[in-house]
This record gives C-alpha cells, sequence and structure tokens, in this order.
C-alpha cells in the first residue's frame, strides 16, 4: 500500500489528553513502587506531562483529578499550564477516597451525603471555570456488594436526582461526561454499570451531557467498537479513557493489550470523522504506570494512539464499500486488513522530522537528561492516589 496518498493528513491537528495521575506513583493494594522523581505537586505533574507534548507534539491537555490536583489557586495552575504550551482538559470529581461515601455518593441514600457529593462537583465546575477547563467528568464508585443491601430502583432515581442538580449548575460552554464501569469496587451491583444506563442519564439530562467509554470497563468479550458506533449515532459519545486490559481494570498502556481492538474502535471513529477536532470526541489516556517509567509510558501510550488511527487513515472507504455491496466477505475484511497490516512507523517518523519532532521520542526523551534533573531535584514525590 503507498503512503503518499495525504490519507494521514488528518494526523496533523488530531491530540490526545494525559492524565494527571499518570505521573505520580501508583500501583495495586499489593504495593506501590516509588519512582525517583516523581512529581510532588499538580505543578510538577504539569512539568512531566509537558515533556510528553515536547517530544510528540500530541498531548497538549492534561486531565486534572479532584481533591488529587487540588491548588490554593487554580487560575495560577491553569496559566501555569499555558506557560508550558498546554491545557487543562477534563476535570475528574473524585468520589471515592471520602470516608462518607462508603455506601456511595451521588446515589447514597442519605441525602446529606449526596449534597455533600453535590457540592463537590460545583466545586469542580469552579475549578473548571479557573482554569479554562470545559469538561466535568463523572465516574462514580457507587453501588451495592449484597443483593438486597439496597433497592438498585431507588438508587437509580437518586442518581438521576443528583447529576440533575449538577447538570442545572453548568455553563453553556460546560459538558458533563458520564462514564460507566460494569465492577469494581462495588461488585454486585454498580450504579452506572454500562453505555445503556450512562446514556440514559445523559438523554435525560441534555445536550451537554455525554457518554465517556473507558476500554477497560467492560466484561472480557464486549465488542467495544459496537458501543463506540451506537454512542456516536446519537451524537453522545464525549470522550475516550483509553488504556489497555488483559483482565479487568488493568489502566495498562493503550495499545499494549490489543492494538487491533485500538484500530476496530478507530476504524469506527475515523468512518464518521470523529477524529477530527470539531467532533467534540476527547480523546483521553486513563492509565497508571506501576513499574515502568511514567514520562516514557505516555510518550509510548499517545504514539501507540497515533499509530492506530494511522492504520485506521489508511482504509480504503472506497473499496470497503464496494466489497460490502457486493456482499464480498472475505474482500471487505480484506481491505481493512490491508490498512491494519500497514507498517507505518517510518512514515510517522517522517511526519514528526518534518514538524521539528524526533524521530525517535522515548530516545530523545532518555537523552535529554530531563529524568535525572528531576530525580535530583525532587524528593518526597507523593503517589497518585492507590494503594499505600
Ligand atoms: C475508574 O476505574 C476510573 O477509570 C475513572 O476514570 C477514575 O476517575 C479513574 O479510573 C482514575 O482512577
Ligand atoms: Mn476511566
Ligand atoms: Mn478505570
Amino acid at each position: 500500500m503507498s503512503l503518499s496518498t495525504g490519507a494521514l493528513d488528518d494526523l496533523a491537528d488530531f491530540s490526545i489528553e494525559v492524565p494527571s495521575w499518570a505521573y505520580g506513583n501508583s500501583g495495586t493494594r499489593f504495593k506501590v513502587f516509588t519512582t525517583p522523581g516523581v512529581p510532588r505537586d499538580p505543578y510538577e505533574k504539569l512539568a512531566d506531562a509537558a515533556q510528553v507534548h515536547r517530544f510528540t507534539g500530541l498531548a497538549p491537555r492534561v486531565s486534572l483529578h479532584l481533591p488529587w490536583d487540588e491548588v490554593a489557586d487554580p487560575a495560577k495552575l491553569g496559566a501555569y499550564a499555558q506557560d508550558l504550551g498546554l491545557r487543562i482538559g477534563a476535570v475528574n470529581s473524585n468520589l471515592f477516597q471520602d470516608d462518607d461515601y462508603r455506601l456511595g455518593s451521588l446515589a447514597h441514600p442519605d441525602a446529606r451525603v449526596r449534597d455533600k457529593a453535590v457540592a463537590h462537583h460545583l466545586h469542580c465546575l469552579d475549578v473548571m471555570r479557573a482554569t479554562g477547563s470545559t469538561d466535568l467528568k463523572i465516574w462514580l464508585p457507587d453501588g451495592t456488594n449484597y443483593p438486597g443491601q439496597d433497592s438498585l430502583r431507588a438508587r437509580q432515581d437518586r442518581l438521576a436526582d443528583s447529576l440533575r442538580r449538577v447538570y442545572a449548575a453548568m455553563d453553556d460552554t460546560q459538558r458533563l461526561l458520564l462514564e460507566y464501569k460494569f465492577f469494581e469496587p462495588s461488585f454486585y451491583s454498580m450504579d452506572v454499570p454500562d453505555w445503556g444506563t450512562a446514556l440514559l442519564h445523559c438523554l435525560d439530562l441534555g445536550e451537554r451531557a455525554q457518554v465517556v467509554l473507558d476500554t477497560g470497563h467492560h466484561a472480557p468479550g464486549t465488542n467495544i467498537e459496537f458501543i463506540v458506533m451506537q454512542l456516536l449515532r446519537r451524537g453522545r459519545l464525549g470522550a475516550f479513557d483509553l488504556n489497555s486490559r488483559f483482565y479487568a481494570d488493568d489502566d495498562l498502556i493503550v495499545g499494549a493489550a490489543d492494538p487491533f481492538q485500538l484500530f476496530r474502535i478507530l476504524v469506527e471513529i475515523v468512518a464518521v470523522r470523529a477524529h477530527r477536532p470539531d467532533s467534540g470526541v476527547n480523546f483521553m489516556l486513563d492509565q497508571c504506570h506501576n513499574i515502568e517509567e511514567k514520562i516514557p509510558g505516555q510518550i509510548r501510550s499517545v504514539l501507540n494512539v497515533e499509530q492506530a488511527l494511522a492504520k485506521a487513515l489508511l482504509v480504503d472507504a472506497d473499496a470497503l464499500a464496494e466489497a460490502r455491496q457486493r456482499g464480498d466477505v472475505l474482500g471487505a475484511n480484506a481491505v481493512l486488513m490491508d490498512a491494519y497490516d500497514t507498517d507505518v512507523r517510518a512514515t510517522l517518523a517522517d511526519r514528526r522530522e518534518a514538524r521539528g519532532l524526533p524521530r525517535d521520542p522515548i530516545a530523545a526523551f532518555a537523552a535529554s537528561g530531563y529524568a535525572a534533573e528531576v530525580a535530583a531535584g525532587r524528593t518526597g514525590g507523593t503517589q497518585a492516589g492507590w494503594g499505600a
């Protein structure tokens, strides 16, 4: 396949949002390993994120998580991001580390706790106003562990009411992005376990409520690209949390476990040009780097997404349509596989070089000395929030 077709031109303004928590120490409930030079505050997380953008040109936005990224002056944090050539992306409302949330947050049986969770979102909206963020991202740990523990239906009603209160407080320029997850930390029922539930809540709320699809949040074998297509059909795919899973919510580097699945997802995206910046689909990462180096881990991640998108852009749409029309099952499949099997690495390196970026961003970062510099200068870095 020739790569000189201009099919890859759309890569020029494609971007990926990185999570602030990818730069902190993280781990499992068994152990959190520390990394020398890990950021001590949100400012240092942004400085590390800026390295990913510097070497790839792909990652100009950073998601925050509150209260992990709480600062005295959010406007100053937003301005600092700008100085680094970045922007604050989605603000995630953390509802899973407060003792009050033992039985849930926005769906909690006690109105006092629900009020507290709603108030936290109003605070997040203020931080968004101060930092220039437009996306409020809600992932609920809410659910139950035992049949009978609470009324499944009452929990939905309480959740709908709480979400309405948050939505009503939003500006016209702000979006509410609702993420689903099929299990964990609740093991019998999650209150937003699937895309159908998330979509129903979003449809009730209004136009500016959209669904977040985290690629690690489905049962094994789920056809994720079908969900992508269906949410796109209704104009309700707001964002991705991209990562890889082998078993559950593994939060590993995107494209590591199943690059073909990532390609198939992006084929559905490209089919309706949702990779374009004006589509409203925010391509975010939600990953943790438990044992690998964090900045190179993020660089690898954004490059994996770019590579999968490049292959999706190479799909010959006309040939595919013709094969489908004639009922040529193998022919249609071959069109997809031709694109997937194309080695785009040299082409992408050429494109980087032409834009003044390194051909090999991971090698360039290693050669830059940044890791040694921060290891020497930062002591007592924070953990992203998991384990202990
Ligand atoms: C939950 O598993 C989740 O995917 C949500 O997006 C959280 O905000 C995120 O992980 C960070 O831990
Ligand atoms: Mn997520
Ligand atoms: Mn997750």
